[in-house]
């Protein structure tokens, strides 16, 4: 959900913030960890807890063997490779809490230099990056689980609830959510369906249901001490959406390889445009539309608890950040978005989605507050999330029931920022592909990778 949305092509010129989820996990601290390497140039990927292997000190833990899972049903969505020295379980069950397993390590083109010796910057500590990596591992096994379970007939509602309760699970949230600031959900979890392109999660009382005519953006975040990781797949049952899925799919990988240290934002829009635009869509009664990206969405840097660290990496070539650059040390999510529709999205629908404003803390004392339970609202939202993005059943799950006319209030005062669903138009469809990588000094690393995308 973190995904940016610019509204240049609305009457206003201003920036929205999108949400995205990744969520990872570790291993608890009894558990062995897995030797990974940390140098560069070491294409070690990622693993799921599943192949966490017991081979150092601490209490025995059963070993277990994992069998290949087939995703097939989701069609372009890989299978998850089986393992025979897992300390994990299928479905999951083992908190990740001290395991943090290397991403995809890409080397950088020969335009990238590094100014900085070390993987020391103020950004970039040994221990930001060991947040960050557990905080993915548990992003693999939460998705891994939900690509088990999601299946048409379903409710959005349970498919949400049911990975959120695995996140909260896997990354070590308490139950009374006390230490959620140390581990937690990074975002609400977006399932926007078929023109929706992004921000859409159900609220209490929702009862769409996904079917196989369906196409949904799953995108939720983890976060480990603040470090989101922001990752997103597309779901569609139906051959009809493989082109749209592909050209994501392919457009986000190239974008990652285009990345680096002082990489121009306009370069990258560029890579992924072209990609998208040269994809067709045949509709179901045999039409051929041109698949384009939606121009107003954004990938984004990550800050500590912050989604949209506020670089925008755009999908097109033109923007106004276009020459703009990639910054050394810096987390940054790229995503791609396409459509068969216009081309850009607007706000529309229910709204699900919201986020404390920088300031708004400091706000709680002076803030001239008439609506009822505004301030009580505003503490309980600064004491759970701070500018950790939320959903409104998050607020009914900390026992904030009755919040909605106060949660209004909070957004007329520009304390809270709401994020309603970004629509194209009504018919069209959209997909989504998205990871978190971060600029090292000697190489990139895509902390979110997996076997399955
Ligand atoms: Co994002």
């Amino acid at each position: 959900m973190s995904v940016v949305m610019h509204r240049s092509y609305e009457k206003n010129i201003f920036a929205v913030k999108i949400f995205f989820f990744s969520t990872s996990r570790s291993t608890s601290s009894s558990m062995a960890k897995k030797k990974s390497p940390s140098g560069t140039g070491n294409a070690a990927a990622a693993t799921t807890g599943d192949t966490i292997s017991a081979t150092t000190a601490g209490p025995a833990k059963p070993i277990n063997t994992i069998p290949e899972q087939d995703n097939s049903v989701f069609r372009l969505v890989g299978n998850w490779k089986s393992s025979t020295e897992s300390v994990q379980t299928f479905p999951p069950t083992v908190p990740i809490l001290n395991y943090h397993p290397v991403g995809e390590i890409l080397e950088y083109n020969n335009k990238s230099v590094s100014t900085l010796s070390m993987d020391e910057t103020p950004n970039l500590t040994e221990s930001a990056l060991k947040d960050m990596r557990r905080a993915a591992e548990v992003h693999r096994n939460v998705r891994k689980y939900a690509q088990s379970y999601i299946r048409p007939g379903m409710t959005m509602l349970d498919i949400c609830t049911k990975l959120e309760k695995k996140t909260l699970e896997l990354v070590g949230t308490k139950s009374d959510y006390s230490n959620y600031l140390e581990c937690g959900y990074g975002f609400p979890t977006g399932c926007s369906l078929n023109h929706v392109a992004a921000h859409y999660t159900p609220n209490y009382g929702d009862k769409t249901i996904l079917t196989e005519n369906d196409i949904c953006k799953l995108d939720f975040g983890v976060h480990v001490n603040g470090r989101i990781m922001d990752s997103a797949f597309t779901i569609a049952f139906d051959p009809i959406f493989d082109p749209l899925i592909q050209c994501t799919k392919e457009a986000t990988n190239a974008g990652l390889r285009e990345a680096g240290i002082d990489a121009r934002f306009g370069d990258i829009g560029g890579v992924i445009q072209e990609i998208i635009e040269s994809y067709e869509f045949i509709d179901k009664n045999g039409k051929t539309v041109k698949i384009k990206p939606c121009k107003n969405l954004n990938g984004h840097s990550i800050e500590p608890y912050r989604i949209h660290g506020g670089q925008s990496v755009p999908i097109v070539a033109k923007s106004d950040f276009a020459n703009e650059k990639m910054i050394e040390g810096t987390c940054y999510a790229i995503e791609t978005f396409a459509t068969t529709g216009r081309g850009f999205v607007v706000e529309d629908g229910e709204c699900s989605h919201y986020m404390m404003s920088g300031d708004a803390a400091d706000a709680i004392g002076g803030a001239p507050l008439r609506v009822k339970g505004a301030k009580d609202l505003l503490k309980a939202i600064d004491k759970q999330f701070k500018t950790l993005p939320f959903c409104r059943r998050w607020l009914d799950d900390i026992g904030q029931t009755r919040h909605l006319m106060a949660l209004k209030g909070l957004v007329e005062y520009g304390l809270v920022q709401d994020y309603p669903p970004l629509v194209d138009v009504k018919g069209s469809f959209t997909s989504q592909m998205e990871h978190t990588f971060v600029l090292r000094s000697g190489c990139k690393e895509i902390l979110t990778r997996g076997d399955d995308y």
